[in-house]
C-alpha cells in the first residue's frame, strides 16, 4: 500500500492544510523543513514537501481527511528522537508534527492520573507529576524532547521498566485520529474497562501506522522517599548479569538495572572527561537503583556483599543517595548514545535476549564485529534487567546494512527480539518477517488495512512492502 506523494496532489493538500491549521503552521521553506527530515542519529535523512503542525484533535482529523482526499502520505512526528527512522519522511512524505498538542492537565491526585497532549515532552509530565508528589513510570535519556505521543507510538521502555513496565503499562486510554479520519477518544481513566478491543493498547507500538495519538490518560506512580544509586564493577559481563538477577530477587523497590560493558564505559568516560568513581579496569559495570519509603542503602549493600550463589566478586562500588551525586553516576550511563554519536554515524541495534543469553551474545557480537569490521567502534550497554542490550557500531557506512544484518542474525539465533524498545521503523522492517510468523504479519496487515484503508499513515515504516 504505497501512497504516491504526487506533486499536484501535495500542492492541493498543502492549500487545504493551510486553511485548516493556518498558514504559519504549514512549513514549506526548505530550511524550516530540514530539521524535521533527519533523525537524531543523522543516519536517517529524507526530504519533505511540507510540515503541518495542527493545534487540536479536530485539526488533526481534518488534516488526515485532507490527506485521504488527496492521497498524500503522512509521517506523524513528535520529538524526532526515535532511533529507527520511523518518524522522518524517508520517501518524501508530508510530516505531521504533533508538538503543538502539548497541554498537560491537572493531576487527578485521587486517581493518581493525568491527561497529557501527544506533543507534551516527557519532562513536562514528570514535572507535573512531581509537583503533585507523584512520579511518571517511564524515564529515558531523551526526556526533554521525546513526546508522550511518540512514546506511545513506540511503546518506549527506558530506565525504569524493571519497576513500572513499558509505556503501555502507563496508558489507561488515548484520544487518536485513525487513518480513516475517525476520532476515537477514551480518556476517563477507568482502570478496569473490559468493553471489547483495547484500541489504546493497539496504538501502543503502532509507530504512527494506524492512527495519530493526540492525547493520553496516564497513570502515575508513587514518588519514592528514598533513592539509592550504585555503580558496581564486575570481572565479567556474566557476573554483572547474575548480580542484576540477584539484586532484583532480594532487594525490594529496585527501579533500574543497567549494564555497561567495560570498553564502552571507558569510551564514555573519555568522551565526558569525567573521573572514575570506581576502578577503571573492570570488564563490566552494573548501575543499580533501589527505592523505598525508608533508606534502601543498607539492604542494597547487604545484597551486594552477599552476591549471587557462585557469582564473581564485586571489584568496586560507588554509592550515591543525594540527587547531584546520583546524577553524576547516571551521566555515565546516559552518556553512551552521545559518546557513540561523537564517533560518527551509528548503526543502532536495540535487542532483547533471553537473560541467560545476554553474556554469550555480548561475547559473540564483540568477536564478529572485531573479525569483520576490525576498525569499527563497538559500544554495548542497556537495560540488563529486561534482557535489553543496545549494540552501537560506528565505522561501516550508514547505508550499508551488513553489520545490522550480522548482529540481528545473532539475535534471532539466540531466541531474542530484533527490537526491544525503539521499534521497527524503517531500519528493521526487512527483518520483521524473521522475527514474526507469516500469520502474525498477515494479522498486522489486516489491522493496518482496517484502520488506514488508503495507506496514508506512515506507509513506509514497520510493515515491509508487499
Ligand atoms: P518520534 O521520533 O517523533 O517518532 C517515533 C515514532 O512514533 C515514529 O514512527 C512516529 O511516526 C511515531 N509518532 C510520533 N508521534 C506520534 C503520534 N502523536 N501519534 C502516532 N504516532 C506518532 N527509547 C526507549 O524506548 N528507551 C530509552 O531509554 C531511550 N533513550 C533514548 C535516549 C536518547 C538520547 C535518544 C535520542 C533516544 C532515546 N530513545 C529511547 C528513543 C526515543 O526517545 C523514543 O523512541 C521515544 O519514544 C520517541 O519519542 P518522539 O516523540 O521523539 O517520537
Ligand atoms: C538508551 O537506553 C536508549 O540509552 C538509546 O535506548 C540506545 O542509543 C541507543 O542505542
Ligand atoms: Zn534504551
Amino acid at each position: 500500500m504505497e501512497v504516491p506523494t504526487a506533486a499536484a496532489a501535495v500542492e492541493a493538500f498543502v492549500a487545504d492544510a493551510a486553511t485548516i491549521v493556518g498558514d504559519r503552521h504549514v512549513l514549506v521553506d526548505e530550511d524550516l523543513v530540514a530539521s524535521y527530515a533527519v533523525d537524531w542519529t543523522g543516519r536517517w535523512r529524507g526530504t519533505s514537501p511540507a510540515v503541518v503542525r495542527p493545534g487540536s484533535t479536530a485539526e488533526v482529523a481534518a488534516i488526515v481527511g485532507a490527506a485521504r482526499r488527496h492521497r498524500v502520505a503522512l509521517v506523524p512526528q513528535g520529538g524526532n528522537t526515535g532511533l529507527v527512522g520511523g518518524g522522518v519522511p524517508l520517501a518524501g512524505e508530508v510530516v505531521l508534527s504533533c508538538t503543538r498538542l502539548d497541554e498537560v492537565g491537572e493531576v487527578d491526585e485521587l486517581a493518581a492520573q493525568v491527561t497529557a497532549g501527544a506533543g507534551a515532552p516527557l519532562a513536562a509530565v514528570q514535572h507535573r507529576a512531581a509537583a503533585a508528589g507523584l512520579a511518571f513510570g517511564v524515564d529515558l535519556g531523551a526526556r526533554g524532547v521525546a513526546t508522550i505521543g511518540g512514546m506511545i507510538a513506540t511503546n518506549a521502555g527506558g530506565l525504569h521498566v524493571v519497576r513500572h513496565g513499558t509505556m503501555r503499562a502507563q496508558v489507561l486510554g488515548v484520544e487518536a485520529v485513525l487513518g480513516t479520519g475517525d476520532v476515537v477518544s477514551r480518556l476517563r481513566g477507568l482502570v478496569k474497562d473490559n468493553t471489547g478491543y483495547d484500541l489504546a493498547q493497539l496504538l501502543c507500538g503502532s509507530e504512527g501506522t494506524l492512527g495519530v495519538v493526540t492525547a493520553a490518560r496516564l497513570r502515575l506512580v508513587p514518588d519514592p522517599a528514598h533513592v539509592t544509586t550504585a555503580l558496581l564493577a564486575t570481572a565479567t559481563v556474566a557476573d554483572a548479569v547474575a548480580l542484576a538477577a540477584h539484586l532484583r530477587a532480594v532487594v525490594p523497590g529496585i527501579q533500574a538495572l543497567e549494564l555497561m560493558v567495560g570498553d564502552s564505559l571507558r569510551r564514555v568516560v573519555d568522551h565526558l572527561g569525567t573521573g572514575w568513581p570506581v576502578t577503571a579496569d573492570a570488564d563490566a559495570y552494573l548501575l543499580v537503583e533501589a527505592t523505598g519509603a525508608d533508606d534502601p542503602t543498607p539492604t542494597l549493600a547487604a545484597a551486594v556483599d552477599a552476591g549471587p550463589a557462585g557469582g564473581g566478586p564485586v571489584l568496586g562500588v560507588a554509592v550515591a543517595t543525594e540527587r547531584p551525586d546520583r546524577d553524576r553516576l547516571w551521566a555515565l550511563r546516559e552518556g553512551h548514545p552521545e559518546a557513540a554519536a561523537a564517533l560518527g554515524i551509528v548503526h543502532k541495534l536495540d535487542v532483547t535476549l533471553p537473560v541467560a543469553e545476554v553474556a554469550p551474545f555480548c561475547a559473540r557480537v564483540t568477536a564478529v564485529v572485531a573479525e569483520r569490521w576490525p576498525d569499527a567502534h563497538l559500544l554495548l550497554y542497556g537495560h540488563v534487567g529486561d534482557g535489553n542490550v543496545h549494540v552501537n557500531v560506528v565505522g561501516p557506512p550508514g547505508d550499508d546494512p551488513a553489520v545490522d544484518d550480522a548482529v540481528l542474525e545473532l539475535v534471532v539465533g539466540a531466541g531474542g527480539s530484533i527490537s526491544a524498545e525503539h521499534g521497527i521503523g524503517r531500519a528493521k522492517r526487512a527483518w520483521l518477517t524473521r522475527d514474526r510468523s507469516p500469520a502474525e504479519v498477515a494479522a498486522m496487515r489486516a489491522i493496518k488495512r482496517a484502520l488506514d484503508p488508503d495507506g496514508i499513515l506512515n506507509p513506509n515504516a514497520l510493515l515491509p512492502p508487499g
